[in-house]
């Protein structure tokens, strides 16, 4: 049925077009193809939604839209848009039962042809304009998504539009938004993410606001180009057009001259302040924990929210399994594997798997040993280093196959050789758990590669052992006989 969504006949570029040009066209898809659940009894935005979204990460359930929600008729909220591979996959109009490595590898295909986006005059997200003193965030219902939060959050499932004033490049990236007033929000970019550098590079040495646009609730490809690693300059609009196969459709903000995708629910037009900051965090973070205390934050204010009518406010309930955990780590791994091959190392996949947080990625090489492990070690933590453990197998064992990697790293990874450390100062990921207050103050840390692969100067007659698995330890002809008869005779 998905398939049928697609359109097959491909147009003049060869590019498959995604049909589903809103969260609520998605929503119906996942309807279809039972990956959604409606949960039409009343829930409480005050951790009764945080709950339940958390419960179906963890148990790798549909996507929920709760319909009714307590002290907000008129509003409602759609939970982990793509926090399961099957939900990837329906977003990409590929068949939801897809294999991750063919999502992978459409991915790979789609983000290599561009689509620039497309001026309209107005659009749905227009439906309900407030401006100035109109403006209420309480009447969203931003919900309290894990007991211990510095506040409610209504950026969660978010897109972030903003501009480099200097070179002019706009940027889309995912970063979280607590509600710190009726019209006062603040936020947590990373001081490594490319908002939060523009941000400290340009505005903040002129004293001037940097106006941002928090999208809610566009496309969900709108939301996978902007989470995605990308190059610094590089435009997420056109690659969610690539991704979709047609160009998004965007429309200019009330407030500024950004510009926001056409379609979607909720446009929050705020401006950071370069010279006052607010109290954001803690929050259950994409890591698994609660990570850090309360600390000060970008502080902004919101200058209009515009809307559709009976808005939909997207949410991911971040922590183990959550939306970033599938999108972020296919766009990481992809990353990875370009950067690598520009260095000229012998790559030959390369997988982020979703249960390691982003926090560790499987390289696969078709020449191993301590010194492509080195290699890949600098090369991946020579700028922004999001990942602290990395194994590098051998060519012949399936990155994706978790189960093939732990008996690699269990059987080929020399416990005192086979093992490389970096630290750094100054660029290390501040939510890694493991890393003490301390260490994220000076944003210190480090990486370990683990050398699961063969020592390239071990005779391959004699030194490598022959693995006992059946692809390597019979002969062909009788491998052949016993997959010919299904491996049963
Ligand atoms: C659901 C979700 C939430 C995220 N929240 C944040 C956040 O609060 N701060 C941050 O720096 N990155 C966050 N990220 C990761 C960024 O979106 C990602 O690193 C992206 O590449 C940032 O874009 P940039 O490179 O333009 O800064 C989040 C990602 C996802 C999928
Ligand atoms: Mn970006």
């Amino acid at each position: 049925m998905i398939e049928q969504a697609v359109k097959r006949e491909k147009n003049a570029k060869g590019v498959t077009q995604v049909e589903w040009k809103d969260t609520r066209q998605f929503i119906d898809a996942l309807a279809r193809t039972g990956d959604l659940t409606v949960v039409e009894k009343e829930v409480h935005w005050d951790l009764e939604i945080g709950a339940i979204g958390r419960l179906a990460c963890e148990r790798q359930a549909p996507g929920l839209w709760f319909k009714r929600i307590t002290d907000y008729p008129g509003c409602t909220v759609f939970m982990n848009p793509l926090a399961t591979w099957r939900r990837v996959a329906i977003a990409l109009g590929l068949a939801a039962e897809s294999s991750v490595k063919k999502i992978y590898r459409e991915y790979e295909e789609r983000e290599g042809r561009l689509i620039p986006p497309v001026t309209v005059s107005d659009g749905p997200c227009k439906e309900i304009v407030k401006r100035a003193d109109q403006v209420d965030l309480f009447d969203l219902p931003a919900p309290m998504l894990h007991e211990g939060d510095g506040g409610r959050y209504i950026g969660t499932w978010d897109l972030v539009v903003s501009r480099d004033p200097a070179a002019g490049w706009v940027n889309w990236g995912i970063y979280r938004f607590m509600v710190y007033g009726a019209r006062r929000l603040t936020g947590f970019p990373r001081p490594t993410s490319h908002l939060g550098k523009v941000f400290l590079d340009h505005y903040v040495p002129a004293a001037r606001p940097m106006p941002i646009a928090i999208v809610i609730g566009a496309d969900p490809l709108c939301h996978l180009a902007a989470s995605a690693t990308y190059r610094l300059g590089g435009d997420e609009a056109m690659l969610a057009g690539g991704l979709r196969g047609s160009g998004v459709e965007v429309v200019r903000c009330e407030t500024s001259d950004l510009m926001v995708p056409a379609t979607a629910e909720i446009v929050i037009e705020a401006e950071v302040l370069p010279d006052a900051v607010g109290l954001e965090g803690p929050y259950g973070e994409y890591p698994g924990y609660r990570t850090g205390e309360m600390g000060n934050g970008i502080l902004c204010r919101v200058k209009a929210v515009t809307h559709r009518r009976d808005p939909i406010l997207t949410i991911d309930a971040t922590g183990y399994m959550d939306d970033s955990a599938t999108i972020t780590s296919m766009s990481g791994a992809l990353a990875i594997k370009r950067r690598l091959e520009r260095h000229g190392v012998p790559v030959v996949d390369v997988y982020v798997p979703p249960e390691g947080a982003v926090h560790a990625a499987v390289v696969a090489v078709s020449r191993g040993g301590p010194e492509v492990t080195r290699q890949i070690l600098e090369i991946l933590t020579s700028r922004r280093a999001l990942l602290s453990k990395i194994f590098v197998v051998d060519g012949d064992v399936d990155p994706f196959d978790l189960g093939r990697v732990l008996h690699a790293f269990a059987t080929k990874c020399h416990p005192v050789t086979g093992v490389h450390v970096v630290q750094y100062t100054g660029r290390a990921n501040t939510l890694t758990p493991c890393y003490s207050q301390e260490e994220r103050k000076r944003q210190a840390g480090g990486t370990v590669a683990f050398d699961c692969t063969w020592p390239p100067g071990w005779s391959r007659e004699w030194e490598v052992p022959v693995k006992a698995t059946f692809d390597s330890i019979f002969p062909e002809i009788l491998q052949r006989k016993v997959t010919a008869s299904g491996g049963e005779t």
